[in-house]
């Protein structure tokens, strides 16, 4: 009785009086608790988005050379990361697709230069996907590869009055070469002077009417405005 007060004390000492023990409801206490109350639920941990953390591993490169996407450090508060999504866009944030990449860590030689930017998109296992916002882009400049050319000529060591077939098989690993241009100077004639013959195309003839030592430039130029030059020191006996 020392652990019953109020109303619940004063309902013992009435049945109590009344002459007998009767079980009757007190309006507290374990025993008496009522049957309708349950333990309230516990309240639903809401499933919090994945974090984006990714990286290319480069900021520029040349082109065809392997670029490395890595979302390692990626993560999810509440269990793994379900999947990833790149997306690699040309020119804007939200230019035109390129390549797409569904892997943690993905590699993408670039084959034409220029500006990208990589987004990623990840969902974690409860469902809830994240997206990389519009400044969030990485960006990555890719630079052109010159176009090549070795220069041949024939006869090799030509005389005064013989014609001369100048050749090249020009390459350009990203793109075509669109130009191909020769010029010829006297071996002491500084090329800011107008040349004494010029050409153009992968063939080419001149004939020489003096002897002497000339400087051969040879000059391509690729579909993306990329010139290299090439100097060789042609001899005429
Ligand atoms: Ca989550
Ligand atoms: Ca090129």
């Amino acid at each position: 009785m020392a652990l019953l007060s109020g109303a619940g004390c004063i309902a013992v000492l009435l049945a109590l009086v009344a002459g007998g023990w009767v079980s009757l409801p007190l309006p507290f206490g374990p025993a008496t608790a009522p049957t309708d109350h349950h333990e309230p639920s516990p309240t639903p941990v809401p499933n919090t988005p994945p974090r984006l953390v990714f990286a290319l591993n480069v900021t520029t490169t040349p082109t065809l050379v392997p670029v490395e996407l890595n979302a390692s450090l990626s993560r999810d508060a509440e269990g793994p990361i379900e999947s990833y999504l790149w997306t690699i866009h040309k020119g804007a944030t939200d230019g035109p697709v390129v390549a797409t990449y569904q892997s943690r860590v993905a590699t993408h030689p670039f084959a034409k230069a220029g500006t990208y930017f990589v987004h990623l998109q990840v969902t974690d296992d409860g469902g809830t996907t994240v997206r990389s916002g519009p400044f969030e882009a990485k960006v990555l400049e890719v630079t052109d590869r010159l176009p090549m050319g070795e220069p041949t000529w024939a006869p090799s060591a030509p005389t005064v009055g013989q014609r001369v077939d100048f050749s090249v098989h020009p390459t350009d690993v990203d793109g075509e070469v669109e130009q191909v241009r020769w010029d010829l100077w006297e071996a002491d004639v500084p090329a800011s002077a107008p040349p004494l013959a010029s050409g153009r195309g992968t063939a080419w003839s001149f004939t020489f009417s003096d002897s002497g030592a000339y400087r051969l430039v040879l000059s391509l130029t690729d579909d993306d405005g990329q010139n290299a030059a090439t100097t060789r020191t042609v001899l005429v006996g």
